[in-house]
């Protein structure tokens, strides 16, 4: 699992968190392309400081880069990231893998015996999510990481609707082979991102993406119904609310 693009591949038994791992490298100027990779996580973190269950068995990592792009442009990396998965999984196991705005990958799951909310259809079930921490100066990505958690083969966590990719597909996938498969489809989208712009990954969101037309959006202890209209440019998520057209960014709010 060498290639050009990813160098540096570290790998731990147990680390707290992969993304507070790499942000250190990340300060201390380790170069774009190091990846960290941990067999467990005992502290993993979800967005908005939410826990993420990270028990052997799932593929959780992070990756860092250097991206020469504007802070306003860091939301397309984490739609880039999980469309870019979403994809590779689909090409190479055949799941119906889908994304949810901001940073969520669904399944349509085997169990369909939980009803869903509106901005997740019946039978879709979480099957994995991408942290993005970074740090800019004057408007500019300094550095990105970009964390990544699938359940592959791990059990998934009982309090949510959630799913792994051994459940779905009846069989174990090896981690390294998953592990290959996901920084291919990366390299390859970020690569095409920088010389080409955030077009083509807008185009397959629009066909990956598994919101439904009207969502309640969830901002602090605030929440608002709004309906899902489109992609921006920068990542953001366009919607309909009473008060007129908003964007929404990944840092400020979840939809339910
Ligand atoms: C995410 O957050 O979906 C981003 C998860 C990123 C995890 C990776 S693992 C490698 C790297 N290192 C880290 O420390 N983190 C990254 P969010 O959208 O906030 O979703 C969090 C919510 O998902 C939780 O509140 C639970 O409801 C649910 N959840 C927790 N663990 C889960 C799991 N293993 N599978 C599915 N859902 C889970």
């Amino acid at each position: 699992m060498r290639d050009t693009f990813w160098r540096d591949i570290l790998t731990f038994g147990s680390l707290g968190s992969t993304n507070d791992y790499l942000k250190e490298l990340a300060r201390a100027g380790a170069p774009e392309g190091t990846v960290v990779i941990a067999r467990e996580q005992t502290a993993g973190k979800g967005r908005l400081g939410r826990a993420w269950a990270s028990p052997p068995g799932g593929a959780w990592l992070s990756l860092l880069l250097r991206p020469k792009i504007a802070l306003e442009q860091a939301g397309c990396i984490s739609i880039l990231l999980g469309v870019a998965l979403a994809q590779a999984m689909r090409e190479e196991w055949g799941g119906s893998v889908g994304v949810k705005w901001p940073n969520d990958l669904y399944i349509s799951s085997k169990v369909r015996e939980f009803a869903s909310s509106q901005s997740c259809p019946t039978g879709f079930r979480k099957l994995g999510g991408i942290l993005i921490e970074l740090s800019s100066q004057a408007e500019r990505i300094e550095w990105l990481v970009a964390g990544i958690g699938v359940n592959v083969n791990n059990e998934p966590p009982a309090q949510v609707p959630a799913t792994s990719l051994a459940h779905e597909l009846d069989r174990k996938i090896a981690l390294e082979e998953f592990f290959g498969v996901a920084l291919k489809a990366i390299e390859r989208d970020y690569q095409r991102f920088l010389i080409e712009g955030f077009d083509f990954v807008r185009r397959r969101w629009q066909e990956l993406s598994i919101l439904g037309g009207r969502v309640t959006v969830m901002q602090g202890t605030r929440s608002f119904e709004a309906e899902v209209l489109d992609l921006a440019k920068s990542g953001k998520l366009i919607v309909r609310t009473e008060q007129g057209l908003r964007e929404l960014t990944a840092e400020e709010v979840t939809l339910t």
